[in-house]
């Protein structure tokens, strides 16, 4: 089919993997995001992330998620489009921003990192 089903595993160039479970008729989903890297001595848990895609009929959707990490108090939110129907590999182009808790609102401005993962479907 054309319409970008996120559903499956997914594994992004950190190595980071991520299941999308239960896409509904609206384009919600719910997941579990498995991170491969993270800057803390705290052991990594998969974490819940819940998300919505729009359901074009053209292959090229655009969607969002929220992970909610379950070993820390920080967030990260995802933006990304899939490209790649039918045929070919198929492929999330995505960006994020990842805040940080901080003690103080003076520390606002160190809170949220930015960066760019692109996603390949997994068996
Ligand atoms: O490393 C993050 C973290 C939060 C508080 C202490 C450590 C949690 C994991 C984030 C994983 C990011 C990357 N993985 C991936 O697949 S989400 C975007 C990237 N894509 C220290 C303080 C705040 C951040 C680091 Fe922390």
């Amino acid at each position: 089919g054309k319409v970008c089903d996120l559903s499956g595993w997914w594994k992004n160039d950190l190595g980071s993997k991520m299941l999308v479970e239960k896409v509904d008729s609206q384009g919600n989903f719910l997941g579990e995001y498995h991170t491969a890297v993270s800057s803390t001595q705290k052991p990594i848990k998969p974490s819940p992330l819940v998300g919505s895609q729009h359901l074009d009929a053209d292959g090229r959707c655009t969607f969002g998620f929220t992970v909610n990490w379950s070993f820390s108090d920080s967030t990260a939110v995802f933006v990304g489009q899939c490209f790649g129907e039918d045929s070919k590999e198929e492929v999330l182009q995505t960006s994020w921003l990842l805040r940080e808790k901080v003690d103080s609102q003076q520390d606002d401005w160190k809170a949220t990192r930015v960066g760019h993962n692109t996603f390949k479907r997994i068996a």
